[in-house]
């Protein structure tokens, strides 16, 4: 497993090949060629042109630049404007405190696992990932969605498991309402046996994400193991149970929007995975649901958003929450948010960890394997917390 170490500075080298240390004989990565989009969305506009919406946004823009009425098939049922949500922020924990004295360290682990019972989300400060390393990231990203279509569409696909698809609107397969975003989501960790699938353009991508995604899997595995000593968990239990895992990268993009008031770039959900960790261009729209209310997140230079995914609300059985957010659009700026989740093997069964049981008197939720809850959270055109709904057991 690469695990962070307290002492672990950042690396710079990008060439700084990882030590695999973990049995990855489980693993069933459906490594399969990316397959073209099975349908489309197609619509004839007033001067007769056709708009293909599964190009993404970012093309409809390009090739219709006069549009100022959002498209109805963008406009969502919403009962209020998604931009008049309380403007405030998560709770804020400094990850510096994991190295210090044990006095500060109990207080570190206190406050995270206090925000996962309470929030479900936090914002971390002092994560050991260098500022210039974020910024390289979202430009890499951004260049991405710059490239021609022809380019991006080479990994288009309506496969939810593809390990490298772009695409847009919700990452279903499905028909639904769409929402204003275009996105590409690749599998990170282990390397090795992905990362000849991530984009070949732009040139630099490759190098600029593999660094990425190695730091923050180090994050990762060091807020599982804070994680796991605030659940009262034998050392390394969480870390173990995300450090078989995997990784996945999702570039989010939400051009400016003719009607910000009327959409969304994403939906209401929850993550599927254990842990993820997300970061921002320095646009703000990221919106939290806290106890019923949507609250919308302020944008912090150099901090990352951590959020629980349904596996750790399960794993917890219950005791920590995933939180519902969603992602608002504006009319003025492009937003790009990279999201990085973490998840156990696919192969692996989910369900509330044996020692969590005798506290809360038996399972909340019924066991399933990974894969098929992917599987039935990212096929449903209807999100919230409809998947974990769907295994809580009624009691
Ligand atoms: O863009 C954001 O801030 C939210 C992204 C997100 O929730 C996701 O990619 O699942």
């Amino acid at each position: 497993m690469l695990t962070a170490t307290c002492n672990s500075p950042p690396a710079n080298n990008v060439n700084n090949t990882p030590k695999f240390l973990i049995d990855r004989s489980s693993f069933t990565f459906p490594l399969k060629k990316p397959s073209s989009m099975a349908f489309s969305q197609k619509k004839e506009t007033q001067n007769g042109s056709v708009n293909d919406y599964k190009k993404g946004i970012k093309h409809l823009l390009d090739t219709a630049p006069e549009i100022n009425k959002l498209p109805s098939e963008f406009v969502l049922p919403l009962d209020t404007s998604p931009l008049s949500a309380t403007r405030t922020d998560i709770p804020v924990i400094d990850l510096s405190g994991l190295c210090g004295p044990p006095d500060t360290r109990i207080s570190t682990v206190k406050a995270i696992s206090d925000a996962c019972a309470l929030w479900g989300f936090f914002r971390i400060v002092n994560h050991g990932v260098e500022k210039s390393l974020m910024e390289e990231m979202v430009k890499v990203a951004e260049e991405f969605f710059d490239l021609n279509l022809a380019e991006k569409m080479k990994y288009a696909s309506d496969d939810v498991m593809s390990p490298m698809r772009y695409g847009t609107s919700l990452n279903t397969s499905k028909s639904h309402a769409l929402h204003w975003r275009d996105y590409f989501r690749h599998y990170g960790y282990p390397f090795e046996d992905n990362l000849d699938l991530w984009p070949v353009n732009p040139p630099t991508y490759r190098n600029v994400a593999r660094e990425y995604l190695e730091q923050v899997w180090k994050l990762a595995m060091k807020l599982a193991s804070a994680i796991s000593e605030g659940l009262g968990l034998d050392d390394g239990y969480v870390e173990k149970f995300v450090g078989e895992g995997f990784q996945i990268l999702a570039a989010n993009y939400y051009p400016p929007c003719p009607e910000p008031d009327k959409t969304l770039g994403l939906a209401a959900h929850s993550d599927h995975g254990a842990l993820t960790i997300l970061m921002e261009n320095g646009v703000e729209g990221l919106q939290v649901n806290h106890n019923g209310t949507w609250i919308a997140l302020q944008h912090v230079p150099g901090t990352f958003i951590v959020n629980l995914g349904d596996c750790l609300e399960i794993l917890s059985n219950g005791k920590y929450k995933s939180a519902e957010h969603r992602a608002t659009v504006n009319a003025q700026k492009t937003r790009i948010s990279i999201a990085v989740g973490h998840g156990p093997a696919l192969s692996s069964t989910i369900a509330p960890a044996t020692p969590l049981l005798d506290q809360t008197q038996g399972a909340h939720f019924q066991p399933i394997v990974y894969k098929d809850y992917i599987k039935l959270q990212q096929s449903s055109t209807i999100r919230g917390k409809s998947a974990l709904l769907a295994v809580r057991k009624n009691e």
